[in-house]
C-alpha cells in the first residue's frame, strides 16, 4: 500500500531541520533580559504539544485559528503547530482595537482564538459571541492557558496530510473600498514561494537571520521564517524592532530583512559601520518603496547593496533584485536602487493599460501577475475575487509600474487608494468611514504624504456639518480607541470644503500636493 502524498508546508519545513536536532535554532531574550536558546528538537517537541492540543479539540476540517498575541518564539510555535495539525492560521496585528477584531472574528468564524492574557476579557467576549468555542491565552513570557494546556500533551506529532490546494493561512488585507478581505493562501502557494526564494537568495545552513519584524504579516511570518527554516538556518529573534539591538546583532548574523523604516532607523545608529556588517551576506528590503537615498546611504555606510523585492499578501513574493547573476537575464547581476528587480522564477508579470491591452517595454501601466504563488481567492467573497482577476486568470495587483529594457520592474504608483506607513497598510476608505461617523462630521478625506521615518503617513482633511464646530485634536482623540494606532492620522485639518472635479469626485491629488511638505 502506498501512503498518500503529503504536500503540507509543515512537513516540508520539518524535513529541512538539520540532522543535529540539538543545534540551536533560535536565540532570543526573555522580557526580563534572560538569554533563551531553542534547539531544533525544542521546536519539534513544543510544536507537537500544541498541535496535539489542537487535535484533541476535534475541530472541523479547515478550522481557522485566529491569533492576536505579542511576538515571541511561542507565537511562532503556535503558527507551526497550526500548520502541523492541518488547520488554517489567521494572524492579527496586535495594534487592532475591539471594533477591528470584532469584524475579523465575525467574518472568519475561527474555531480557536488565541489572545494575550491582558486582552482575554474583551477578546473572549467577542469570540464567544461569534460562536468560537475555544479561547486560549499566550503571553510574551511563555505564560497563559495555551502552553499550560499543551504541556499535558505528547511531544511527538505526525503532520496532518494536506494537499497543495488546501488552505494554510488567511491574511486580512483590503482593497479600494469596503472592509478587509481575507486572502486565502494554500500550502502550495506558501511552499512553492518559500522553496523558490530559498534557492534564489542562496540560503545556506550556516546562515544566521536577524528576525526583527512582526509575525502577523507576510514579510516577517512567511518570507523570513520559511526561508530560515527551509535553510535549516539559525534565527536571532527580537521581540520588537530596536535599531540599536539589530546593529549589535549584525556581527553574528548573515541575513537581515526589513521594511524601509527599519533601514532608515538603523542608519540613525552611529554604531552602524562596515566593520559591524562584515559577516553579512544579504540585506533585503520590501513591503514599501525604498528611497534611493536610503539605498545609497546604506551602501556608503556598510559597503552592502540592499536587495529590494516586491510582493503582496495575495501573492507572497513576486519580484526580486538579483542575489547572484540571474541566468534568465544574462549579465544583469546588479541590484538597482529604485527598482524591485525581475519577476521571480515561476512568476508571470505583465503591464497593461486601463483597456487591459499589454504595454511595451518602458510604458507605464497596471501590473498583473500569475503563478503558483497567487492566492486562492478572498474568504467568502467570490464576487470580490472575480473582480480582481482578468478573464484569462491574471491577478490585478493594483500597483502601477513599468518594466525597463533590461527587464527590471519599477513600481511608480498604485491605482488602489492605499497608504503604506512604516510597512503597514492604511486604507483611506476605512479611516474616512470612522471619521464620518463622528458627531458633527459631514465628510472627510485621508491622503498619504511623505514622512522621513514612516515613508508615508495619513493626513485627514475634514468638513464639518453646517453649524457644527470641530476640533482636529478631538477628532484624533475619538479615533484612537476605535482604530489601530498606525491608522490614526498624523495630522488633521478642518476645512470649509474639499477640492472636487467636475464629476464631484474629491481630488486627492490636490490635497496630497497641498500637504506634501508637512513633515519635510
Ligand atoms: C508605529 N507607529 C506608526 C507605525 N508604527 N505610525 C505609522 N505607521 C507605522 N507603521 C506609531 C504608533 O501609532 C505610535 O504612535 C508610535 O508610532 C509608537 O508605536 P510603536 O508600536 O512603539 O512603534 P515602533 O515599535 O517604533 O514601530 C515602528 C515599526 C513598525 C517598527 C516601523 O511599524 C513595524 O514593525 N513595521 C513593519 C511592518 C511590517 O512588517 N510590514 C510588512 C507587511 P502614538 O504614540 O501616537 O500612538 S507585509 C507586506 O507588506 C508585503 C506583502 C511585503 O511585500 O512584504
Ligand atoms: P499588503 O497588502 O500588505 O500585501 O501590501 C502589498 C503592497 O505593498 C503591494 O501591492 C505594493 O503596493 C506594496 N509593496 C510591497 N513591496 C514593495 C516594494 N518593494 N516597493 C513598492 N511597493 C511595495
Amino acid at each position: 500500500m502506498t501512503s498518500a502524498r503529503n504536500d503540507s508546508l509543515f512537513a516540508a519545513l520539518r524535513a529541512a531541520f538539520p540532522a543535529d536536532l540539538d543545534a540551536t535554532a533560535i536565540e532570543t531574550t526573555a522580557p526580563d533580559g534572560t538569554p533563551l536558546y531553542y534547539t531544533w528538537r525544542d521546536i519539534d517537541r513544543a510544536s507537537s504539544r500544541i498541535a496535539n492540543l489542537l487535535a484533541s479539540l476535534h475541530l472541523p476540517e479547515g478550522s481557522r485559528v485566529a491569533v492576536q498575541v505579542e511576538k515571541s518564539v511561542e507565537a511562532l510555535l503556535l503558527y507551526l503547530a497550526t500548520l502541523r495539525a492541518g488547520y488554517v492560521f489567521l494572524p492579527l496585528n496586535t495594534a487592532y482595537q475591539s471594533a477591528e477584531i470584532e469584524y475579523f472574528i465575525g467574518n472568519a468564524e475561527p474555531a480557536v482564538v488565541v489572545c494575550t492574557p491582558g486582552n482575554f476579557g474583551w477578546v473572549s467576549k467577542i469570540a464567544f459571541t461569534a460562536g468560537t468555542r475555544h479561547v486560549f491565552t499566550l503571553g510574551e513570557d511563555r505564560n497563559g492557558s495555551l502552553l499550560e494546556r499543551a504541556a499535558h500533551h505528547a511531544d511527538t506529532h505526525e503532520a496532518a496530510c494536506k494537499g497543495a490546494a488546501d488552505l494554510a493561512a488567511i491574511l486580512y488585507t483590503s482593497g479600494t473600498t469596503g472592509r478587509s478581505k481575507g486572502a486565502m493562501l494554500t500550502h502550495g502557494n506558501l511552499l512553492s514561494n518559500a522553496v523558490m526564494l530559498n534557492d534564489y537568495w542562496g540560503w545556506r545552513r550556516d546562515d544566521v537571520l536577524v528576525h526583527a519584524l512582526p509575525i502577523f504579516h507576510v514579510h516577517g511570518l512567511f518570507v523570513a521564517i520559511h526561508a530560515a527554516l527551509l535553510g535549516g538556518s539559525k534565527m536571532l529573534w527580537l521581540g520588537k524592532f530596536d535599531p540599536n539591538a539589530v546593529v549589535a546583532a549584525l556581527p553574528r548574523a548573515t541575513v537581515f530583512m526589513g521594511v524601509p523604516t527599519l533601514y532608515v532607523r538603523m542608519l540613525g545608529e552611529g554604531a552602524l559601520t562596515r566593520e559591524v556588517a562584515r559577516n553579512m551576506r544579504l540585506f533585503i528590503s520590501g513591503s514599501a518603496p525604498l528611497l534611493i537615498e536610503t539605498f545609497r546611504d546604506w551602501q556608503e555606510r556598510t559597503g552592502h547593496t540592499i536587495l529590494e523585492r516586491y510582493g503582496m499578501s495575495e501573492t507572497i513574493m513576486l519580484t526580486s533584485n538579483p542575489y547572484a547573476a540571474d541566468k534568465r537575464h544574462a549579465g544583469q547581476d546588479e541590484r538597482r536602487g529604485g527598482t524591485v528587480g525581475f519577476p521571480l522564477p515561476g512568476v508571470g508579470l505583465r503591464v497593461v493599460g486601463d483597456d487591459g491591452q499589454g504595454l511595451a517595454v518602458g510604458e507605464t501601466g497596471n501590473i498583473q501577475v500569475r503563478g503558483a504563488n497567487v492566492f486562492k481567492g478572498y474568504w467568502r467573497m467570490p464576487e470580490k475575487t472575480a473582480e480582481e482577476f482578468t478573464p484569462d486568470s491574471w491577478f490585478k495587483t493594483g500597483d502601477v509600474g513599468v518594466v525597463d529594457e533590461r527587464g527590471y520592474v519599477r513600481i511608480v504608483g498604485r491605482s488602489k487608494d492605499l497608504i503604506i506607513s512604516g510597512g503597514y497598510n492604511v486604507y483611506p476608505a476605512e479611516v474616512e468611514g470612522y471619521i464620518n461617523e463622528l458627531p458633527g462630521v459631514m465628510e472627510s478625506a485621508l491622503v498619504g504624504v511623505p514622512h522621513p521615518d514612516f515613508g508615508e503617513v495619513g493626513v485627514a482633511v475634514v468638513i464639518a456639518k453646517p453649524g457644527a464646530v470641530l476640533q482636529p485634536e478631538a477628532i484624533v482623540a475619538q479615533l484612537k480607541p476605535r482604530l489601530a494606532n498606525f491608522k490614526i492620522p498624523k495630522q488633521c485639518y478642518v476645512v470649509p470644503e474639499l477640492p472636487r472635479n467636475t464629476m464631484g469626485k474629491v481630488q486627492k491629488n490636490l490635497l496630497r500636493a497641498q500637504y506634501q511638505g508637512l513633515f519635510a
